[in-house]
């Protein structure tokens, strides 16, 4: 990749140095998979980093998010949202589970508890939930509802590494939240994903559906798949938890600098911070308010220059072939998860992202919103 382009993120990386002695020590002790040593220190050091009593780690969010499915028995139809990346929704259709997408809210960009309840018929059996960006939904609403009608609540928390509310971790709410890894996200091992559980049984459950079912050399319990996380992706992630902290301090300066100088700026809305004790700064979404033509010039406005800012999450998930023609995949049910996809930007943001790079977005970005560019 060009370095005179500017994507929407870049990883955050280590001295090389660093991570050196962690691979001595996997070629002298040659365990490279299956729980070895730094897969148990990985997983015993996100517990305490996260501030949460169990943790599976995975090969990634996807297969993390479908084994969590199966680990709480889920079936018939689950309630979610069609703002997303892609994979929540697949999730779904792996264990042949039928998704059924309600509206989101305006401001959180997150399911809209109202909407929740209306959907429910006797065949719902969850509701799966997205922190998007990192935004945390509205949790005390969502597990009122799970308990009033008996659902289980899976939080697929790709997005939301790190972020603390009201004291706790916000991966403490519902039966599981599912975490990513990927070299997109805030924390990342390359590739990788995290199931967080509630209690120990749970996470037994887990541990044996990410192991083909194994519960010792001869028994095998479920059904599983193969979704363990390798030594070297372990490792690497007890190195970068070393570093997360320092990663999100530069993050929120990018995303004040944004803020600060989009603000004088007509035409692009930033989408507000939830209040949270800690954020992570995983995205910088903006709206396009003009709507999805001027939204879409001002995105290849920005791509002529060099600026590859991306429309996470257009098209929405129910309009994908596979899903549109879900009942509950119907436009006129869904108007706020539309008019928000066609109008969202994701910006650049990442931790070496120099400020200087972000006035510079901000300029094109205006010009891009003048009328001889973007009309
Ligand atoms: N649930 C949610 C809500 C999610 O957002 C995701 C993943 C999942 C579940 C599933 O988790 P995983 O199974 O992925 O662990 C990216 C990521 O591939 C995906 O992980 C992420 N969400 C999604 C929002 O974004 P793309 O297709 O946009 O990625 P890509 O390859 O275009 O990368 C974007 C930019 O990042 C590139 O232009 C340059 C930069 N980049 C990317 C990679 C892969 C790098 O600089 N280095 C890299 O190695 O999907």
């Amino acid at each position: 990749m060009n370095d005179s382009k500017t994507y929407v993120t870049r990883p955050w990386l280590p001295p090389l140095s660093e991570f050196l002695p962690y691979l001595e020590e996997i070629w002298r002790n040659k365990t490279l998979t299956n729980n070895g040593p730094f897969h148990q220190r990985f997983e015993a050091a996100l517990c305490e980093h996260l501030g949460v009593e169990h943790v599976s780690l995975f090969c990634n969010g996807t297969i993390a998010l479908v084994t969590a499915l199966q680990a709480l028995g889920i079936e018939g139809e689950v309630i979610t949202t069609p703002y997303s990346f892609v994979a929540t929704v697949h999730s779904l259709v792996w264990n042949r589970i039928e998704p059924v997408f309600v509206d989101i809210d305006p401001h959180s960009c997150n399911l809209d508890p109202r909407a929740i309840e209306a959907a429910i018929t006797p065949r719902t059996t969850a509701i799966l939930p997205v922190h998007c960006y990192g935004t945390p939904c509205a949790v005390d609403e969502i597990q009122a509802v799970a308990d009033r009608h008996g659902l289980r609540v899976l939080y697929d928390a790709a997005h939301a590494f790190g972020v603390r509310q009201h004291g706790r971790s916000l991966l403490a709410h519902g039966d599981m939240s599912v975490l990513s890894f990927h070299a997109t996200k805030v924390f990342q091992t390359f590739e990788g994903g995290a199931v967080i559980c509630r209690d120990a049984r749970s996470k037994a459950q887990v541990d044996y559906l990410k192991n083909f079912g194994f519960a010792n050399e001869v028994t095998v319990v479920a059904t599983g798949i193969n979704g363990k996380m390798s030594e070297v992706n372990a490792a690497f992630g007890l190195l970068q938890l070393e570093h997360v902290d320092q990663a999100l301090a530069l993050r929120a300066a990018v995303d004040a600098r944004y803020r600060e100088q989009l603000a004088l700026v007509e035409g692009v809305h930033c989408l507000p911070r939830a209040p949270v004790d800690t954020d992570n700064h995983a995205y910088f979404p903006v709206l396009v308010t003009a709507g999805e033509t001027v939204r879409d010039r001002v995105y290849a406005y920005l791509r002529q220059h060099g600026v590859f800012a991306r429309r996470y999450f257009y098209p929405l998930i129910s309009d994908f072939p596979m899903y549109r023609n879900l009942p509950s995949a119907a436009p006129e049910r869904l108007p706020v998860a539309r008019s928000v996809a066609q109008q969202i930007l994701c910006l650049p943001i990442f931790p070496d992202l120099p400020l200087d790079k972000v006035d510079e977005i901000c300029r094109l970005l205006a010009l891009a919103l003048e009328s001889r560019h973007a009309a």
